[in-house]
């Protein structure tokens, strides 16, 4: 049980509900440590194959980091906030089950960060990303100057950065930051149909794709070595036997996840 998640678990995928609709989903430390604790527990349980993360009510995803929270922080808890942010951010990037970001309103500061954390990210045709730390003094400090770049590239992530204008969300599909807008009802049923397009493959070949993908950005880690090194690991599994086999005898493949 947690204070500021709600969990549902169906049809083996979990959706957590970030829950402090009050607040606009705005990420106090509890908040986080509990998401990070969700998620390495949902990577244990063999009933989860994927994730959505979505924000209670309407009108937001999460607005952003608890700015309550920074008012009077000593540079040693404010340092202590980075850590754990930061760590929990990893842990969903570096997940090795698939996460969606189901993007319900506003996706700000840490909002959009925590999307962009996630493997993948749907919003709501009233979804509105952006950086807007500038506007406070600050900058991003869970990933967003990094990830931000990654998605949308260079020159428009300088421009949202420095500007802290929101990015609408069918300027945020052009530009690649999301996969795909929808009206605010179908949210969740698109999020429940991509993940389901992925977890119907093998859990091992998904979190392999996952770990090749991230080393591309990884720059301790060759990307293209890393994917070789995943790619001949697969050859290991009785899943990849059974994909193949199955693509041959044009029948679909039953993977049990060995
Ligand atoms: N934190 C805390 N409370 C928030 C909040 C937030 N980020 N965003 C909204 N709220 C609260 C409001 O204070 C208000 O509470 P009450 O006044 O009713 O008690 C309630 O939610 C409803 O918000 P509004 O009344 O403002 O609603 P509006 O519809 O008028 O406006 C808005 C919606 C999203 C445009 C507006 O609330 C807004 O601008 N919110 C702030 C957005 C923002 O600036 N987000 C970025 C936060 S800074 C780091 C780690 C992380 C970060 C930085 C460094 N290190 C540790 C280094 C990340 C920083 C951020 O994310």
């Amino acid at each position: 049980m947690y204070t500021n998640l709600i969990t549902e678990l169906s049809n083996y995928i979990l959706t957590i509900i970030i829950n402090r609709p009050k607040y606009l989903n705005a990420l106090n430390r509890q908040t986080v440590l509990e998401l990070e604790d969700c998620i390495l527990k949902a990577q244990e349980n063999n009933l989860i194959k994927g994730i959505i993360i979505t924000g209670s009510g309407e009108k937001s995803f999460v607005a952003g980091a608890d700015i309550k929270e920074f008012i009077g922080l000593s540079e040693t808890e404010a340092r202590y906030l980075a850590h754990i942010g930061q760590s929990a951010f990893k842990t969903i990037e570096n997940c090795k089950k698939p996460v969606l970001a189901a993007v319900n309103g506003f996706a700000l500061g840490g909002g959009c960060e925590l999307a962009m954390a996630c493997h993948l990210r749907i919003a709501s045709e009233h979804a509105e990303f952006g950086q807007p730390e500038v506007k406070l003094g600050i900058i991003a400090g869970y990933g967003g100057t990094q990830r931000l770049i990654q998605y949308i590239g260079k020159t428009k992530a300088t421009e949202y950065h420095l500007t802290g204008k929101n990015i609408s969300a069918e300027n945020a599909l052009n530009f690649g930051l999301i996969n795909y807008i929808v009206p605010k009802d179908q949210l969740i049923a698109k999020s429940i149909e991509l993940l389901n397009d992925i977890i119907k493959h093998s859990p091992i070949t998904i979190s392999a794709v996952l770990r090749s993908l991230n080393s591309f950005y990884d720059i301790n880690e060759k990307g293209f070595e890393s994917e070789i090194n995943e790619f001949g690991k697969c050859f290991l599994t009785n899943d990849s036997k059974e994909g193949i086999a199955a693509f041959l005898e044009k029948r679909k493949p039953i993977f049990k996840g060995n």
